[in-house]
């Protein structure tokens, strides 16, 4: 008789060798709204200024004309690497400053387990305007998430200066994105994981939770351009594996997930 074996081998995706016995890299894009713009707007962001080359507003909010510098002069204008949005800044001409911009999701609350750790995923593009096309644009992008362990209010952000009402608890620093490999006028991807165990905070006690991208120019007709990608939750129960094999025996082993939950260190088998 057939012998059939079905195993979710999830742990395998997230990176995992051995599932319950290590920590859970939990992706923070379902967790914060608007996360990849596409409401069309900046809901759930503020534009802070840690100084003045960062601007106080995008304008427009999400999808800017940009003509990225291409030696034949073509005139395609960026579109967004994922979903219908995203946010960008142009600073042409040779005065006032390189222009930043920051973004900074308001404060979520959070409850999560020990050994915790957050990750995010974050498309970036530098370049030159029309017509500069050398040298190579010198933009960088900053990712970081953060967080407090003191319960309450939900902490907000100053705009205008970048300062949080409540000081900020697990305070790492932030990373920068690798442009290596990623030619000027393309999109490139990587990803951010951040660990408070490193930092000595423990995960469980963080209450609140948020997140910024710092988006610079360094040089004048530049352009940069961000935006991040919403990881789907996985559904309540996934088949990722099928083994099936000449046996004396028929069995079934089915493992199911709950919805939301995108690691399998919290599943809940489903048995029948
Ligand atoms: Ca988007
Ligand atoms: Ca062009």
């Amino acid at each position: 008789m057939k012998r059939v074996i079905i195993f979710a081998f999830l742990a395998i995706l997230n990176g995992f060798g051995v599932p319950n016995a290590q920590a859970e890299t939990l992706d923070v894009s379902p967790l914060f709204s608007n996360i990849g713009f596409e409401s069309g707007n900046l809901n759930g962001w503020k534009v802070t200024r840690p100084n003045n080359n960062y601007v106080a507003s995008l304008s427009p909010a999400v999808n800017p004309s940009i003509d990225p510098a291409d030696p034949a002069n073509n005139p395609t204008l960026l579109s967004p690497p994922n979903g219908s949005f995203f946010t960008g800044l142009k600073r042409p001409g040779d005065y006032g400053p390189d222009l930043s911009y920051k973004l900074v999701h308001e404060a979520i609350s959070v409850s999560v387990p020990a050994d915790t750790k957050f990750q995010v995923n974050v498309f970036a593009n530098r370049g030159r305007l029309e017509p500069f096309d050398t040298p190579g644009a010198t933009g960088t992008v900053l990712v970081r998430i953060f967080g407090w362990t003191t319960g309450g209010t939900v902490p907000s952000v100053n705009p205008s200066n970048d300062n949080w009402s409540r000081t900020i608890n697990w305070n790492p620093s932030a990373q920068s994105f690798d442009f290596a490999g990623v030619p000027d006028g393309t999109w490139g991807q990587r990803s951010f994981v951040f660990d408070p165990s490193a930092d000595g905070v423990n995960p469980a006690d963080l209450k609140s939770l948020s997140l910024s991208v710092a988006a610079q120019n360094h040089n004048h007709d530049q352009y940069i351009a961000i935006d991040i990608p919403i990881e789907t939750p996985l559904p309540d129960s996934v088949i990722l594996g099928l083994e099936d094999r000449e046996g004396a025996d028929s069995f079934l082993v089915l493992e199911g997930f709950k919805a939301g939950r995108t690691s399998r260190a919290n599943l809940d088998p489903i048995s029948f």
